[in-house]
């Protein structure tokens, strides 16, 4: 990799946060056993269960806030600071660890576990604290709406047409600690590809959509990003 890139998308996924004990949903090392993300990440399951949602995401929201940003965030965020290229990180990750780690251009596509969404005015606000069906929201009033502000399946990821935009007019696209098994981020690399793009993909093991790119770094992410950005840097020298 020697060509000096000037639009550069980063995407990132729970292998991004793993090693800031946060598990991973899926592969190797996935936590969440007790809680199968499809069963408890959807709109009809909070309409069926509410509690046993809220447990799932109180229990997240207490783990995150013990967690700090690893190695992996810190060179992300460097990179974003120190490379003359524009840098857009775009992340499917519900934990604040990016911001933590100094990123500032980021885009959460998958909302943020530290706010709370009240599903009958949908007015979004800060939240560290635990939700419970009798919560109250402090706009409307209503208790039993409040949920957490993060994007389920069958919702629409948010920002989509920056991140669009950013992916056809990207010339290097970097996926990070991702599975690449749900959509609409798994077709990111696809779009990066179509507007000419170099890909790389940086993971523990090869994803789903492995084959989609032109370059593999396989290894842990605490490891291989800040070497994958120091060699990135190197080439503005
Ligand atoms: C390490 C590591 C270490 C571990 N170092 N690496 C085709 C096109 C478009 C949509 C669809 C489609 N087919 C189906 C859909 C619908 C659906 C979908 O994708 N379903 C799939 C199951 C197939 N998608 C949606 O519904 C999305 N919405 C949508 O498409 O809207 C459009 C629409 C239009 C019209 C009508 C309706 C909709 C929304 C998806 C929302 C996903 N939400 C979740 C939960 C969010 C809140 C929360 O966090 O709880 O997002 S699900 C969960 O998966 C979470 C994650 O962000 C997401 C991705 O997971 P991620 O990050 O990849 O984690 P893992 O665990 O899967 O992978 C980690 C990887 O890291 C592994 O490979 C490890 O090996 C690796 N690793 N340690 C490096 N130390």
């Amino acid at each position: 990799m020697t060509r000096r890139f000037r639009n550069i998308v980063i995407l990132t996924g729970a292998g991004l946060s793993a090693e800031s004990g946060l598990g991973a949903f899926r592969g190797q090392g996935g936590l969440w056993v007790d809680f199968k993300i499809e069963e408890v990440a959807t709109p009809a399951a909070f309409a069926l269960n509410p509690s046993r949602v809220h447990d799932f995401y109180n229990l997240r929201r207490s783990r995150m806030a013990e967690a700090r940003p690893n190695a992996a965030h810190l060179a992300l965020a460097r990179l974003e600071a120190e490379c003359p290229a524009n840098v857009l990180t775009v992340t499917q990750n519900i934990d604040a660890l990016h911001e933590a780690g100094g990123t500032k251009n980021l885009i959460h596509m998958h909302g943020e576990l530290a706010k709370a969404l009240c599903a009958n005015c949908r007015t979004s606000v800060r939240w560290w604290e635990d939700l419970f069906v009798e919560t109250a929201c402090g706009a409307c009033g209503e208790a039993g709406g409040m949920r957490p502000d993060v994007v389920w399946f069958g919702e629409m990821p948010r920002e989509l047409e920056r991140i669009y935009d950013a992916l056809s007019s990207c010339d290097l696209f970097v996926s990070i600690g991702t599975s690449g098994s749900v959509y609409p981020a798994a077709g990111f690399v696809a779009e990066a590809s179509a507007a000419g793009a170099h890909t790389v993909e940086l993971n523990l093991e090869a994803s789903e959509g492995a084959d989609l790119f032109l370059e593999r770094i396989e290894g842990r992410a605490t490891e291989i990003v800040p070497a994958f950005v120091r060699r990135l840097l190197g080439t503005y020298a």
